[in-house]
C-alpha cells in the first residue's frame, strides 16, 4: 500500500491538482474514490481531496502541496527564492480565488453539480471573461504561470484550464487567449497530465 493515500475523485480539480504534485515529484500514491458527502472525518469541511500519510490528515490543496514539496524529494513545486516563491503563491491564489470562484462555478452549473440561480451563472460566465485575459497576459511573457520554470500554480491552473474546451462559451474565451492555449498545450504533454486525465468527464447539464 502506498503511504500516500489520497481521497478526492478523478474529475475534481483540487484533486487533480494533488495527483499531479504527485506526479511531478515522483512520490507513489493511492487514490481513493471518495465523494465530498464522503470526505468527513477527514475534512470537516465536506471538500475534496484530503490526503493521509501515516498518522497525518491533511486537507486544503495547498497545504497538501506545501507538504508533499517540503516532505518529499524530487523537483520542487515551489522556488528557492522568498521573491519567487511569493510569485508562485500569489498566482496559485489567483487561480484559486478569481479563476475558480468565475470558471469552477459556472462550470458546476453547466454540468449541473450544483443549482446556481439563472443570472449568478451569466455573472460567472462574466466575470471567466474578464480574468482569463490576465492570465494569458503573464503566460505571454512567461514559459509557466509563475515564471520560467514549473510550479505549484501551473499545477492549480491546468486542471481548471482542462474544462474549458468541453463547454463552448468557456472554449469562446479560451479561444482568445493564445498565451494559455500555448501553455495548456504543453502541459498536456506532460506525463503527469496524461497519467492524471479524469476517467470520466462530467457532461453538460441539458
Ligand atoms: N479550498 C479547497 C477547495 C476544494 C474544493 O472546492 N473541492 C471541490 C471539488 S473540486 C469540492 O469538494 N466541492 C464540494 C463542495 O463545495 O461542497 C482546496 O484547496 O482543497
Amino acid at each position: 500500500m502506498a503511504a500516500i493515500r489520497i481521497h478526492g475523485l478523478t474529475p475534481s480539480t483540487f484533486t487533480r491538482t494533488v495527483r499531479l504534485a504527485c506526479h511531478e515529484k515522483g512520490i507513489d500514491y493511492e487514490l481513493v474514490p471518495t465523494f465530498p458527502g464522503q470526505i468527513d472525518p477527514l475534512n470537516p469541511f465536506r471538500k475534496i481531496p484530503a490526503i493521509t500519510h501515516g498518522d497525518l490528515v491533511l486537507f486544503e490543496s495547498t497545504a497538501i502541496l506545501r507538504y508533499l514539496d517540503r516532505a518529499f524529494p524530487g523537483p520542487k513545486l515551489w522556488p528557492e527564492g522568498a521573491v519567487e516563491a511569493a510569485i508562485c503563491d500569489q498566482w496559485s491564489s489567483a487561480v484559486c480565488d478569481s479563476l475558480v470562484n468565475a470558471a469552477l462555478r459556472y462550470m458546476a452549473a453547466r454540468f449541473g453539480f450544483l443549482p446556481v440561480p439563472a443570472e449568478m451563472v451569466q455573472k460567472y460566465l462574466d466575470k471567466t471573461a474578464e480574468v482569463v485575459p490576465i492570465f494569458d497576459l503573464q503566460l505571454a511573457s512567461h514559459r509557466y504561470l509563475a515564471g520560467d520554470q514549473l510550479t505549484a500554480a501551473d499545477l492549480f491552473l491546468a486542471p481548471v484550464l482542462f474544462y474549458f474546451p468541453g463547454i463552448p462559451e468557456l472554449k469562446a474565451i479560451a479561444d482568445s487567449a493564445p498565451n494559455c492555449a500555448r501553455w495548456a498545450r504543453e502541459m498536456a504533454g506532460r506525463p503527469s497530465m496524461q497519467a492524471t486525465e479524469p476517467a470520466d468527464k462530467p457532461r453538460l447539464a441539458a
